[in-house]
């Protein structure tokens, strides 16, 4: 007869919980042994050890934010890239003047909205004006609306077409509206597989530098790591420990991302399919332990889908990003999740997971918290695409 075993697991990792524990900082070869351990869950207790111990590990934040992607033509070809277009004629391309940015977003445009996430292709023939355009027709159109704008990718892009430095170029982008800038374009920092799936962009050291020159010029910044591609365990450990060691100097990151990579519509993905939802987990939980100097790790609901999203509050996410809107990036490359969460969902998701949904704008201001029961702030039915459903009973208890 088959007989489960009964005693309690234990695990391998026995010395890392104890350094944990003690809050002592984990090495190269600790994060590698996280990485290639199976014991999910004691790495998430340990995740949700240090989350508790940098945030207290009850509030979960989000925003109500909407993305603008200006351009999809985009002078660089990285392979595991699905919206980019190399030509302003290639089928699909398209590049929006600011004046139809301003009206794209009016609709979409409350008191509660506090940030606009600004990123896009690499324009070849668009000068930097444009961009520079671009954040002061919206800074004019809606002052109240933190701009977070243009990754360190981009800001590279600039100084060189521009024959400027990276000072430089932030000075004038700063001049023109930026307040702070999202954590794209890291990728994988280890030219292994930097040079295989972006060769043309900016190298780890330059992406470092950009964001060291943003802090020092008091711009806050987030990174992000592509994970679920060609990329091993070791080039993961890597990514992670250059972010620390940035971090450790400046002390400028807010918040990290773990993308999880999407393989359709472009090259990289042609061989590939997705990473689990075990990877995903781990992944979040493992950059939650090791960037001890981060505040805050983001569940991107986009792109873990927000079921995935939601598990993660409790391995390490204390962040599941906002109400997005429009969303493109992820969509070319296949994503079946919605462009649009209302905060009400955001919600539902955050308070179903037995934590308490806090409000927050881009630099982590408190907005609202939200600590009464659900249904104090939504009716008991609600429109959805399969029409007016009620809410499940048990959350309401
Ligand atoms: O840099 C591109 C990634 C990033 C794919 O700072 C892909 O708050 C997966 O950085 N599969 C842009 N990922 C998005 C980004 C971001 C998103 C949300 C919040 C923040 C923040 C930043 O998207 C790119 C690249 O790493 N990406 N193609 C793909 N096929």
């Amino acid at each position: 007869m088959l007989s489960i075993p009964t005693s309690t697991h234990t695990s391998d990792l026995a010395d890392i919980i104890a350094k944990v524990q003690a809050g002592e900082r984990l090495g190269y070869d600790d994060g590698l042994r996280l990485f290639r351990s199976h014991d999910l869950l004691t790495i998430g207790q340990l995740a949700d050890l240090v989350n508790t111990r940098l945030n207290g590990g009850q509030y979960v934040y989000f925003n109500q934010n909407r993305h603008i992607n200006p351009t999809n033509v985009c002078a660089f070809h990285c392979n595991f890239c699905s919206f980019a277009r190399p030509l302003e004629d290639s089928p699909g391309a398209y590049t929006w003047t600011p004046a139809e940015i301003v009206e794209r977003v009016r609709p979409d445009i409350h008191e509660r909205v506090t940030e606009f996430h600004i990123v896009g292709g690499l324009h070849p023939r668009l000068g930097f004006d444009y961009y520079e355009d671009i954040l002061r027709a919206l800074k004019q159109a809606y002052p109240r609306i933190h701009l977070k704008a243009f990754t360190a990718v981009e800001i590279d892009f600039f100084a060189q077409l521009m024959g400027l430095s990276h000072e430089a170029i932030l000075r004038r982008l700063i001049d023109a509206g930026l307040d702070s800038m999202p954590g794209g374009g890291a990728e994988i920092f280890h030219p292994d597989v930097r040079n295989k799936i972006c060769p043309e962009k900016a190298d780890a050291d330059t992406w470092l530098a950009v964001h060291r020159t943003a802090h020092r010029l008091g711009l806050r910044t987030n990174a992000t790591l592509l994970y679920g591609h060609i990329e091993h365990y070791e080039h993961r450990v890597d990514h992670l420990l250059r972010l620390r060691e940035l971090q450790d100097d400046t002390g400028g990151f807010q918040t990290f991302i773990p993308l999880r990579y999407h393989p359709e519509n472009n090259n990289l993905g042609r061989r590939l399919d997705w990473t689990t939802a075990h990877d995903t987990l781990k992944t979040l939980a493992v950059s939650r332990i090791m960037l001890d100097n981060f505040a805050h790790i983001k569940a991107y609901w986009i792109m873990l889908t927000p079921p995935i999203a939601q598990l993660a509050l409790h391995f390490g996410a204390d962040d599941i990003d906002g109400t997005v809107v429009e969303e493109k990036i992820y969509h070319d490359a296949g994503a079946t999740t919605d462009e649009q969460l209302e905060k009400f969902d955001l919600l539902r998701l955050i308070k179903a997971a037995g934590k308490t949904p806090v409000e927050r704008d881009t630099v982590y201001n408190l907005v609202e918290v939200y600590d009464q029961p659900i249904e104090n702030y939504a009716p008991s039915s609600r429109k959805t695409r399969r029409g007016e459903v009620k809410i499940t009973h048990v959350e309401l208890n």
